[in-house]
Order: C-alpha cells, then structure tokens, then sequence
C-alpha cells in the first residue's frame, strides 16, 4: 500500500486513486487514516467572522466581496471583549480552536493588525488553538502572528491553478503559495485546501492535491469545502456536489497526505449524517462547528452532538498535533512592524506590484 508522504505525487497517480471502485477507495482510505490518526477522534474548530464583508477581491464563491450583491452586512473589526466572549463559549461548546477570519485582501500594518494579535494573545492563553485567516500577509506578519502564540494560519489554493483564474482574477495562485511559504517561515502550522463544486473539472481538483502534495511538508490541515451556493454571487446557480464526489475527494486527500488533518468545512447543512460518516471513514478528522460559518449556516450543535453520539466520536483536545505556542507579549516583542505590504501580481499581467 502506498501510504507514502511524498511530494511528488503526479497527476496520473492521484487521478488513478481517486477513480477507485468507491469500496476499493474507502478501504485504502481508512485504513491509511487508521495508520496515522485515531480513527474515533475528531478536531472541532469554530469560526468567527472578526471583519465581515465589504472585501475589495472578486472571489466568485464569496458572500463578502464587496462587488456582488449578497445580504451580508458589512461590519468593521470585532472588539477584543466580543472575541474572547466568543472564544469562551466556543471552549465551553468542545471546540479546541478559534478560527479568526477578516474579509481582507491583505493584512496591513497598524492599529487594526495590532487588534488582531491582542486576539490572539489572549485566545491562546484560554489555552485554545488559534487559527486566522486574514488574506495575504507578508513574511514579518506572519512572524508577528507567530510571536502572538499563533497555532495555525489559514490560506486557500481553492482549486488548481487553471481553474483559480476562471473564479478569480484580483490576484494570482501565485500569491496564494507565497503568502503559504511566508507562514512555513515560522513555526505558525498551514492550513490550506480548497472548494469542490464551483463548476471545475475532476482534474482541477486533482491538481489542487497535486499543489497541495507539492509543498514541503504538507499542510498541516486541509480544508475541504463544498460550494455554498450564495445568492448574489457569480456562482449562485450551481448544484451542491453529490456526496460521492465529496466523499471521493476526502478519501483521496487522506491517502495523498496521510499526516494532515483533513477537515470537512463548508456545506455540511446539505448532507445526511450518513454521507458525512462515510467522509469520516474515509479519512475527514475535523469539522467547524457552530450554527454559523463566517456568514452562512452550518448544522446545528444539537445535531452535530447527536452524530457523534451515534458514531462514537471524540472531540480531540488542543495541542495534541503539536505544543502550545508561547505568547510574546506587544511591550516585549522582538518582530517590529516593518509596514511593507505583501507584493502581489494579477494573472496574465504577470505584473508585481507592492
Ligand atoms: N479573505 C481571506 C482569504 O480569502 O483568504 C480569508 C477569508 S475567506 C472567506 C476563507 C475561505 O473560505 C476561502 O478561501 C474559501 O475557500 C472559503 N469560502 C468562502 N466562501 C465560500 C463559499 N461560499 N463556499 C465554500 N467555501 C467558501
Ligand atoms: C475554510 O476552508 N473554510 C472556512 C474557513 N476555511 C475560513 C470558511 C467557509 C466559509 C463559507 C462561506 C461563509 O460562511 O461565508
Ligand atoms: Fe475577500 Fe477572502 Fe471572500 Fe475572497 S474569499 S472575497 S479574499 S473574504
């Protein structure tokens, strides 16, 4: 069996994986997972939107692009008070992460960033793992999130990097790696997957495994996404993926990267308990929980308790992949903003600009 961590996987042999008799896949799926993860054990992770819409990308799947009419209200940074009692209630519901994401194109420098790492300070002290996803951020930002006491550090390739310009085109997949190799930087852990069913070909989710495999090490976590179809964007008609497709594509990402922690992200209201068992067998250790996303619906605690119940699962506890980050406090930090922005280009301009 090839439960390799390799990262040179081509596209034939992830495609040849990935087109398995699905029993022959979830087989190979599970029992790699059983190699490197306890099977029972699932992460829950909540997410929480700190700055919500008003966004400046085009991101056709995304609510909160300021340029589409969708109804989320755009509201500035959260206050420190509200995140640490959002945090609170996120521990005491069993997740063992906060998630932190802002409708940003990049982070910059100032007082709004500094917010940002007092959030983090003060989430890693309630001794919670802590994740944010704030867009392009350069190599100092990242080294600051990190003196922070960041655990993790969320940046999406989506899809591959043919079919990423079909959906976006303010920047470039290449700016998506370079903001993921100014996180590996640091000791700040990736999380980076992508969304299945915005209208991509099977290939180009075989090339996102492919990008994906390619960095070295693997990321950490991979988010898998099922499109959620929101009103007002460019991709509200298109039909939720069938569960086999998603199914088939977590129980390749656990063979491709046996170490990562594979999450089942967005679109879980659509599917049964039974089809997310099967995303469970075949390889899905984490899930976000909480009735909200960042701004659409997920199942509701009630329901999510009652199919762990069902299944026997466990929530993992924090810091069990790797330690607890130390917290540098803001008076004693040694990163000094630099107030550099993150260079940039877009596709086909091939232009840099910063
Ligand atoms: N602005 C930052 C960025 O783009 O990296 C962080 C927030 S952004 C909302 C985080 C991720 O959420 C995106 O990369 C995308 O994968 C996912 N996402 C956004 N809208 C989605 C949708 N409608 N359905 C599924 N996933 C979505
Ligand atoms: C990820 O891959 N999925 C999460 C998290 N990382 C930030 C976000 C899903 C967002 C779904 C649409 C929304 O709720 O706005
Ligand atoms: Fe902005 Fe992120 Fe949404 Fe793209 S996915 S529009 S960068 S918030």
């Amino acid at each position: 069996m090839d439960t390799l961590k390799k990262n040179n996987w081509t596209r034939e042999e992830i495609r040849e994986i990935h087109d398995l008799p699905m029993m022959d896949l979830l087989y190979r799926a599970a029992s790699v997972h059983r190699e490197y993860h306890d099977p029972n054990t699932v992460q829950v992770s909540t997410l929480l939107s700190i700055k919500t819409g008003g966004c400046p990308e085009d991101c056709s799947y995304c609510p909160q692009a300021a340029r589409y009419h969708t109804d989320v209200d755009s509201h500035k940074l959260m206050s420190l008070d509200k995140v640490e009692f959002m945090a609170a209630q996120a521990k005491a519901n069993g997740s063992s992460r906060l998630c932190m994401g802002a409708a940003w194109r990049n982070v910059k420098d100032g007082p709004e960033f500094d917010e940002v790492l007092e959030m983090v300070r003060t989430i890693n002290k309630m001794e919670m793992e802590v994740c944010c996803t704030l867009g392009m951020i350069t190599e100092n930002q990242a080294k600051r999130l990190a003196e922070a006491g960041l655990y993790a550090y969320n940046h999406n390739l989506d899809s591959s990097e043919e079919y990423y310009k079909e959906v976006i085109s303010t920047r470039s997949y290449q700016d998506r790696l370079d903001t993921i190799a100014n996180v590996r930087k640091t000791n700040v852990t990736v999380c980076s997957g992508g969304i299945i069913g915005m209208g991509e070909k099977i290939d180009d989710r075989i090339g996102m495994l492919v990008a994906l495999t390619s960095l070295n090490p693997h990321p950490e976590s991979v988010p898998i996404n099922a499109l959620v179809a929101v009103e007002g964007t460019p991709l509200e008609d298109e039909k939720p993926v069938e569960i086999w497709e998603l199914i088939r594509m977590v129980a390749t990402t656990r063979i491709v990267m046996p170490e990562t922690q594979v999450r089942l992200s967005a679109g879980r209201t659509n599917m049964t308990p039974e089809g997310q068992a099967l995303c469970f067998l075949a390889g899905a250790n984490s899930i976000f929980s909480g009735d909200k996303l960042l701004t659409t619906p997920n199942p509701a605690k009630s329901e999510d308790m009652k199919m762990f119940e069902a299944l026997g699962l466990i929530p993992q506890k924090p810091f069990v992949k790797k330690a607890q980050p130390e917290t540098v406090e803001a008076a004693d930090s040694q990163v000094p903003a630099l107030g550099e922005k993150p260079k940039w280009t877009r596709p086909n301009l091939h232009k840099s600009t910063s």
